[in-house]
């Protein structure tokens, strides 16, 4: 009863911001949402599921038959899993730098109009996101950071597979695993708490400005995320979110890919809105060898969607995640 006592009059006193607790970092999915105090660094491994299935027509879902009126093939089902291994270190307290490599793997049910199904896939290295976290401004319980960045292309834009019709052939654009560009991002974040709540937003914007090397741009994407979560222990909490991810359409084209052959390999299929609702779990050890080790869980459910021309719709995405926290004062 008398620590009961100690700890709610401990937390009552604690009136800044605090990522040692575990809402103190975002719903798993969010990237660079927190900041280090100076000489803490982080290491974190993060395993994404991404799950597709059907087509969509703008917002309506397409049939087979329809996409054969002008298709070769039409795809069916798609999954993409991402690992991704991160690094942060903070120099001072106003600046928390960030690297994040990913390897990809893609696979892809496709059926012809012959009706004979088959399936490609792809998989390497995904780009490279370099970024810095800036401190803008912290008052009491709430602080805003800015985040700039850019991704690095280490990505391959030639993943090659057999289909019935032709051998090594070049895959479709959303099998590639790189944009070709540089491309910087900026952003902002901002964090607030109460003793056992905690909330955030977050809006990035990527630029897509230059031409790849096979002659075409992916679309600018701008992002933009809210969350919540409560502290259901000291050890654990639950969050929502809601997610708004805008990604335009690819400019030029790749002239390897037959655009009359299947929907995703024509660069009029690209661009689309999404509104995501997320459901997840932070598990924070405080105490003990693994203190400040964190496991983390997430699904994102698509609650709308809209396409421009015809692409797969997407399903649920799941990300696990562990993170660890070294040098904390
Ligand atoms: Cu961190």
């Amino acid at each position: 009863m008398g620590s009961l006592l100690l700890c709610f009059v401990l937390s009552a006193q604690e009136t800044s911001w605090s990522s040692s607790r575990p809402d103190g970092h975002a719903p798993i999915h969010v990237m660079g949402d927190h900041m280090h105090t100076k000489g803490e660094w982080m290491f974190s491994y993060r395993f994404m599921s991404m799950n597709m299935k059907g087509m969509l027509n703008e917002s309506s879902e397409t049939q087979n038959t329809t996409v054969f009126e002008i298709y070769m093939a039409a795809p069916q089902k798609m999954t993409m899993n991402m690992q991704m291994l991160g690094f942060m270190y903070a120099p001072s307290d106003k600046l928390t730098l960030m690297i994040m490599g990913n390897y990809i793997s893609n696979s892809m049910d496709l059926l012809t109009k012959m009706n004979v199904d088959f399936e490609t896939s792809s998989s390497g290295f995904g780009d490279i996101s370099v970024a810095g976290l800036i401190h803008l401004l912290s008052q009491k319980r709430q602080k805003i950071h800015a985040n700039v960045g850019v991704s690095v292309p280490i990505g391959s834009l030639d993943q090659r597979g057999d289909t019935p019709m032709m051998n090594n052939v070049r895959l479709a654009y959303p099998m590639q695993l790189g944009s070709g560009t540089w491309d910087p991002y900026f952003g902002a974040t901002y964090l607030g708490q109460t003793a056992a709540t905690s909330w955030g937003l977050q809006s990035i914007y990527k630029f897509r400005l230059a031409e790849n090397s096979e002659d075409y741009t992916l679309g600018s994407q701008w992002s933009a995320v809210g969350w919540y979560a409560f502290q259901a222990s000291k050890n654990c909490s639950f969050s929502a979110s809601l997610d708004y991810l805008s990604i335009g359409s690819i400019k030029g084209e790749d002239t390897e890919l037959n655009p009359m052959m299947m929907p995703l390999f024509n660069a009029n299929n690209s661009g689309r809105n999404q509104l995501n609702l997320g459901l997840g779990s932070n598990y924070l050890i405080a105490e003990g060898v693994l203190r400040n080790l964190r496991f983390a869980l997430e699904v994102n459910i698509p609650l709308s969607q809209s396409v421009e021309g015809i692409q797969m719709k997407n399903g649920l995405t799941s990300t696990l995640g562990i993170q660890y926290a070294l040098g904390h004062h």
